[in-house]
């Protein structure tokens, strides 16, 4: 993972170009970022449930960010973004925090390729989550796609779609994208689909426990008692998924 996100660094510093050019929320789906960046001096908020993310252009290729999930913590951003062909656009950055009680830290450099314009785009991102504190340790690679298509002027459909390799987790995220000239507001109303791969474990039969003291006294199972199962040995058996969906509403607001 390291490899190719070195790999991302190089081709982007190798062509960069500048006049970015960007309309409506073109950088963000609903929680993952695209390739277009934000202009200077432009600024969102982004509320994706109890996350809440403030973004702000400081230059036509540079923005930074800080945000919060459900005040459980707090990160900053730093993200580069460019235009490397009419088509193509590319974004690297990075998101760490710490976490509001205790001591811990939390790690996201990623990287994402959009093809197409901010109407009709499509992302792939790979990213390296990697969190620790006293307790927890865990790291592992984030592999993103996400898209947006217009299909008028105030609505779109915006998707993104997250597996984390390591857990065996998916999440995919449908919506539909509204525009609320008004306020500025790009409202996604959807459903967000978790799925994790759980497995199903076996235990061998030791033997039986006639007389309830605990220990095993025959194999066969004729004579009636307690089965003991070896629990310290489980065997792996067949995976499925177990998943749960909920209604999402999300937005982003322009300040
Ligand atoms: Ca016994």
């Amino acid at each position: 993972m390291k490899k190719w996100i070195s790999l991302f660094f190089v081709l982007a510093l190798g062509q960069i170009s500048f006049g970015q050019t960007s309309n409506g929320h073109a950088s963000r789906y609903v929680f993952s970022p695209s390739g277009f960046g934000i202009e200077k001096d432009s600024a969102y908020l982004n509320v994706v449930g109890p996350l809440i993310d403030f973004q702000y252009g400081i230059t036509d290729n540079l923005s930074v960010g800080i945000g919060t999930p459900l005040f459980l913590g707090v990160y900053g951003t730093a993200s580069y973004h460019a235009q490397i062909s009419d088509k193509i656009s590319f974004k690297t950055g990075l998101l760490a925090g710490v976490p509001t009680v205790g001591r811990g830290t939390f790690l996201l450099p990623f990287a994402v390729g959009t093809y197409g314009s901010p109407d009709n785009q499509f992302s792939v991102g790979v990213g390296y989550t990697s969190f620790n504190n006293d307790d927890i340790e865990i790291n592992g690679a984030a592999l993103n796609i996400g898209g947006y298509h217009k299909m008028g002027s105030r609505i779109g459909i915006v998707y993104e779609a997250w597996y984390l390799p390591e857990t065996e987790t998916a999440i995919i995220t449908p919506n539909f994208r509204i525009y609320t000239n008004r306020d500025r507001r790009y409202w996604n109303f959807g459903f967000a689909n978790f799925a994790q791969r759980q497995y199903d474990y076996e235990y061998a039969i030791l033997g039986y426990d006639i007389n309830g003291d605990g220990f095993v006294d025959t194999q066969d199972p004729n004579l009636g008692g307690l089965a003991i199962y070896d629990y310290n040995n489980p065997i792996k058996t067949k995976g499925s998924w177990g998943r749960f969906i909920l209604p999402t509403i999300t937005f982003a607001m322009y300040l």
